[in-house]
This record gives C-alpha cells, structure tokens and sequence, in this order.
C-alpha cells in the first residue's frame, strides 16, 4: 500500500523532523533563494562548507550532505529542470530528481524523507503537473522497494498542498 507511506504537509520544510530533507538547489550547489537560501540559513555556514567540496551537480542528479544545525541528519540536494516549454525534457528530469534522491536515501537507510515542490518556484514548473510528475515517481519507487520509507510532501502554500492532497485522494495505488 504506496499510499500509506506518502503524506502531504504544509510547513517550513527546514523545520521538520525527518532523516532528511531535499533541496531544490541550482548547479553549483553552493546556495541562493527560495527553499535553497533557507536551508542554508538555518543549516548554518557548515553546510555550505561541504557542498564546496561536491563539485556541483547536474540537473535531474542528487547528492548528499549532512544536515548540521537542521533536524534533519542530511540534506538531499538536487537541481530540477528550469521550465521553459515542456520540450526541453523538463517532465523526464524532474521525475529523474525524485528517482535519484530516493536512491540515495535508500543507500543510507533513511527511513524518513520530505521533499519540497522542486522546480515550481524560481524555476517556474507548473505547480500540477509538478505534483504529479512528483506522485507518480516516488510511487513507483515505493512499489519497487519494500523498505517503507515514509515520504512527505512539504509545501510551503495551502494551495501547493491542497493541489497534493487532490491527486492523492483521487489516484489508484498504481498511479
Ligand atoms: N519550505 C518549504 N518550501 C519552500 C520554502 C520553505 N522554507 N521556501 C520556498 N519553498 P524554489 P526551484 C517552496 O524557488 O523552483 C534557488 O535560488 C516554494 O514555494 O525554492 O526549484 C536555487 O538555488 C516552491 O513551491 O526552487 C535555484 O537557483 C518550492 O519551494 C532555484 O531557486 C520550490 O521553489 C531553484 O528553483
């Protein structure tokens, strides 16, 4: 059941309590605005400090770090596709940010991970087709592995959480 282990809330994602959190980040990994400039804020200079040391990262890629001053014990970070027209293989680098960044939750045996809604700010994505590109990846994961990692979708609007709370309520488990 994928649907037990997905749950939607509306917070400041640098807040909660979970093994990890995902950054939206850009790809020099070394910070900026939005949900990226506020980790890095309350993660501390420590953060920035070992994402130096990442050599930056490709759209639709995902790399670790340790979470210091936040709750959570690690950061995800990833770059999500700017939108430009929806040709640009924007809908297939997207999925691939969920895809990478449970891989690597799943190689650290992360039981907990939230995800903000990646590409949908700065990086201008439609806000429902991000929302279902965002379900139906980390469906597809959980189906695939049965650890039972639980997955959360936090967004910073009501409005960016009722457009999650709708998809959930009316898609199939095998969505
Ligand atoms: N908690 C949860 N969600 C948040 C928070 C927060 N504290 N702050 C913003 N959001 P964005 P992108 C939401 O712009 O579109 C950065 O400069 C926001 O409402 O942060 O992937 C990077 O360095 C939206 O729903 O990320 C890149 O250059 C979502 O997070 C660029 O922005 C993503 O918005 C990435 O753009």
């Amino acid at each position: 059941m994928t649907n037990d282990l997905v749950h939607v809330v509306q917070a400041d994602l640098t807040t909660l309590n979970v093994d990890a959190i995902v950054n939206a980040a850009n790809p020099s990994l070394l910070g900026g605005g939005g949900v990226d400039g506020a980790i890095h804020r309350r993660a501390g200079p420590e953060l920035l400090a070992e994402c130096r040391t990442l050599g930056g990262c490709i759209t639709g890629e995902a790399k670790i770090t340790a979470g210091y001053r936040l709750q959570a014990k690690y950061v995800i970070h990833t770059v999500g596709p700017v939108w430009r027209d929806g040709q640009h293989d924007e809908t297939d680098l997207l999925a691939s940010c969920y895809r990478n960044c449970l891989n690597l939750a799943r190689e650290r045996h992360i039981q907990s991970i939230a995800f903000p809604c990646i590409s949908t700010g700065i990086y201008g994505f439609p806000k429902s087709l991000a929302a279902r590109i965002a379900l139906s990846s980390v469906k597809a994961f959980l189906r695939g592995h049965d650890e039972g990692m639980q997955v959360y979708f936090c967004c910073f609007s009501e409005t960016d959480a009722d457009i999650y709370r709708h998809l959930l309520q009316h898609s199939s488990e095998d969505m």
